[in-house]
């Protein structure tokens, strides 16, 4: 037999194997699920004997190991992922035929693990892929959510959410390990005993380790991600139970479960804001324990901690981290004060995400005392002991009664790092402007990326394959070779085959739409999308302004030169962020009536997609043309899905903000349709108190849509559903909508007219393909490797 018809007649053998023995299904009887269980636990048997080769190494070797905290992994799905990394594409799709399954359809079965909110949790999950895939002996630890980010639907318009239940069908893909268990408390009392002092904490909690391989491109490499789940330490109370108190016998297993139940627990309450900093802690502090448990098994010099260990803060949340250590160092293992700063010092590093002061923790000293009395007192000396070597410095981790978590972070982490060129100068200017003056080598910049594997090779095949076709396979750990595109772009026959790539890709969403919402798009229309989280600084409310500004320009000319456009949405808003859930109401509410609209629909039309996640941003991203980045500049701190739209050529219309800057110098400044104001110049503004009214009145366009907000035209039955968001952007517009939405409109025009003109558009937009290389979360990762963390790859 051939090699390849051995493999093949193998895996079919593995699979019916799990079908039969794991599953316990006879194939004749077998459903989807079952075949998706069993291709599952196939992959992951062959992930396995790399994830031991892999760990067995990293032993050996004993180099420095990288452990990623975040309280975010927005994996997505897993099972395609896995089998691209191992190369079993075909060998998966013959094994499946042979049975009569089709492997898409299998692969469109897997639930999405959606343990993140947005943009940091996707950004954690691109690094645990490029860890992998560079061999950087890493851990990202997080928490094992039982419902991850709500689910998402839409009632008249409004967003209704549920909760997501991920975890209900078994998850093929972890290994719970019950032998690696915690106890961690929460509040009791600081005791001093025989000259130490001692945390007797009053309530106790178990956290469980979960395992998942997380496996590179081709499989040279597999790391884990270990995630916490909350248990009780006395699961069950018999003598309660004995009694006839059911419930309370369960009660306590039920509480510990709630640390580990929810992603991002609603904070506007005291209970909700306790949970999140148990939350907090118990996850860090179940990784700095296993990270000194691992250390320890192979080293007996505890102040050898920094040359072996680099813990990476993904944002604040894990901030506790730092103080725990300390803690342990400290009070449980005698070293000074002192050397115990300095070794914690010298492991940990923080990422700020955003300057938005409203998302910098601080935590109220109160509850933070309450739930954790030693470590206030040990940030209290490490504030001490900061001000003392700088007592020059007007800021402090500790006052107006609060824990401010950024300037701690700051204070203990020996590297700092935005996470754009820009981000990373105005958290100099900014936030952090007096700790830069005193640590002026602390802050360094690391431009976010995305994995190529799943936001190119996999989402999109048809450009994948037209790529390799040109310059060969190199590009996918190495995107920078796409720049080897370059040539074939004046080629007119390859550009035919480029937009052929786009048009079927475009085919694909409008089928995919059709069926799920039974709305027809007009594929001949540019695409244009805006997905990500709904906030107001992302100002989704300026575009579907600018489209509201548009329709009623098309209704007074129908037979005008129009453009053809589909406007497509989508993104959640948290659950109490009103505004930000009027926002979509509204654009539901315009699409409801330009889509029923014979005078413009040929032209425009609008859809909000529900449940925005991974699975749904890898179908929209490859079918879109345009690219909405339109934030307030210097609001968002970088951005990642400009990064895959302009990787999958796509054209952006945005503003010098976060990445958007850096990829604006990559692709060149006439592929990408800049418009608004700077971020010094956005502060400018602001200082002005009329400065929306004085937009407007400069803008008959606008304020023409304003007005349309008002009068009640996309809500007859309720007109004065949106009066607020009118006079929110007429008498304070903190993101300036009105003061950028003059140049937003004319950016906007630009693209109508360049979009008429295909082969030119094609030609841009296969230049961002090919000059977008530099965004992959490889390069991102080789730079933490090597400016933050000082670790290295092991693959030979
Ligand atoms: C987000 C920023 C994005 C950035 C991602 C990843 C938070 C707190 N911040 O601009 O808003 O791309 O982090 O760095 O989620």
């Amino acid at each position: 037999m051939a090699r390849k018809d051995r493999t093949s007649s193998e895996f079919r053998d593995a699979l019916l194997k799990h079908l039969t023995y794991t599953m316990g299904k006879d194939p004749e009887h077998a459903q989807f699920f079952d075949w998706r269980m069993a291709l599952s636990h196939a992959i992951r048997d062959r992930m396995v004997d790399h994830w031991v080769a892999s760990t067995r190494k990293t032993y050996e070797q004993d180099g420095k190991r990288v452990y990623y905290l975040s309280m975010e992994f927005l994996i997505g799905r897993l099972l395609e992922d896995g089998i691209v990394n191992l190369e079993m594409v075909e060998e998966v799709k013959e094994a499946l035929d042979h049975f009569g399954m089709d492997m898409r359809t299998i692969l469109n079965d897997e639930p999405d693990a959606a343990l993140g909110n947005g943009g940091l949790g996707r950004l954690a999950a691109c690094f645990l892929d490029s860890l992998s895939t560079i061999g950087c002996p890493a851990m990202g630890y997080g928490i094992r959510y039982e419902n991850g980010l709500f689910k998402q639907s839409f009632v008249d318009g409004r967003q209704v959410e549920s909760p997501e239940t991920w975890l209900q069908e078994p998850h093929p893909w972890e290994f719970e390990r019950p032998e690696v268990r915690f106890t961690l408390g929460f509040g009791g009392d600081v005791i001093y005993e025989n000259g130490k002092t001692l945390w007797r904490p009053a309530e106790l909690i178990q956290a469980e380790a979960f395992d998942t391989p997380i496996i590179g491109w081709k499989g040279k490499w597999a790391n884990t991600l270990r995630l916490w789940a909350g248990r009780a330490v006395d699961p069950f109370d018999l003598g309660l139970f004995n009694s006839g108190d059911f419930a309370a016998a369960a009660e306590h297993e039920a509480l510990a479960r709630t640390i580990s139940r929810v992603l991002y627990p609603e904070d506007s309450n005291e209970a909700g804001k306790e949970l999140r900093l148990k939350q907090e802690f118990f996850f860090s502090a179940a990784s700095i324990r296993d990270i000194l448990r691992r250390f320890d098994s192979q080293h007996d010099d505890i102040r050898m901690l920094p040359k072996k260990v680099a813990i990476q803060l993904n944002d604040t949340h894990p901030a506790i981290a730092g103080p725990e250590l300390l803690r342990i160092l400290h009070d449980e293992r005698g070293l000074s004060f002192e050397d115990s700063l300095e070794i914690v010092h010298g492991c940990m590093n923080y990422t700020n995400h955003t300057l938005l002061p409203e998302a910098l923790e601080r935590w109220d000293e109160r509850l933070f005392g309450r739930l954790l009395p030693r470590h206030l007192q040990i940030i209290d000396r490490i504030d001490d002991a900061h001000y003392k070597a700088h007592p020059q410095r007007t800021l402090s981790a500790r006052s107006d009664g609060q824990v401010k978590m950024g300037e701690l972070s700051f204070i203990v982490a020996n590297r700092v790092n935005g996470v754009s060129a820009l981000h990373t100068d105005l958290m100099k200017q900014t936030v952090f402007k007096e700790l830069h003056t005193l640590h002026p080598n602390r802050i360094v910049n690391q431009t976010n990326g995305v994995t190529p594997r799943r936001w190119l090779h996999n989402c999109n095949p048809g450009l994948s394959r037209l790529i390799t076709d040109t310059i060969g396979d190199g590009w996918v750990d190495d995107l920078e070779q796409l720049v080897k595109l370059e040539p074939s772009i004046k080629d007119k026959s390859w550009i035919k085959r480029f937009e052929t790539v786009k048009s079927d890709n475009k085919q694909a969403l409008a089928t995919y739409v059709a069926q799920t919402h039974g709305v027809k798009l007009n594929t001949e229309a540019m695409f244009d999308i805006q997905i990500k989280r709904m906030h107001e600084y992302k100002r989704q409310h300026l575009n579907i302004l600018e489209a509201i500004a548009h329709w009623q320009e098309i209704r007074d000319n129908p037979n005008g030169d129009w453009t053809p456009r589909v406007k497509i949405f989508a993104g959640k808003a948290a659950q109490g962020y009103h505004f930000a859930k009027d926002i979509i109401r509204l654009i539901n509410d315009v699409a409801k009536l330009v889509n029923a609209d014979h005078a413009t629909r040929d032209y425009l039309q609008v859809i909000f997609l529900p449940n925005y996640n991974v699975t749904l941003a890898e179908r929209l991203i490859p079918a879109a043309d345009l690219s909405e980045q339109i934030s307030t500049a210097g609001k968002e701190a970088s951005g990642t899905g400009n990064m895959k739209f302009a990787l999958n050529g796509a054209l952006t219309v945005g503003t010098l903000d976060g990445a958007n800057v850096e990829i604006r110098e990559h692709v060149g400044e006439e592929n990408f349709f800049l418009f608004g104001m700077l971020a010094d110049e956005v502060m400018q503004r602001r200082m002005m108190h009329d400065h929306a009214q004085k937009a407007i009145a400069a803008d008959p366009r606008l304020a023409r849509a304003l007005n349309a907000l008002r009068d009640g035209t996309f809500s007859p039955e309720d007109p004065g559903r949106y009066t607020h968001i009118a006079d929110n952007l007429t008498w304070s517009d903190y993101f300036l909508v009105c003061s950028d939405f003059t140049d937003y409109w004319r950016a906007q025009r630009e693209v109508d007219a360049a979009y008429k003109n295909p082969d030119k558009w094609a030609e841009m937009a296969a230049l961002n393909v090919a000059r977008s290389g530099w965004f992959s979360s490889d390069r991102t990762i080789r730079g933490y490797m090597c400016d933050i963390w000082g670790a290295e790859s092991l693959l030979s």
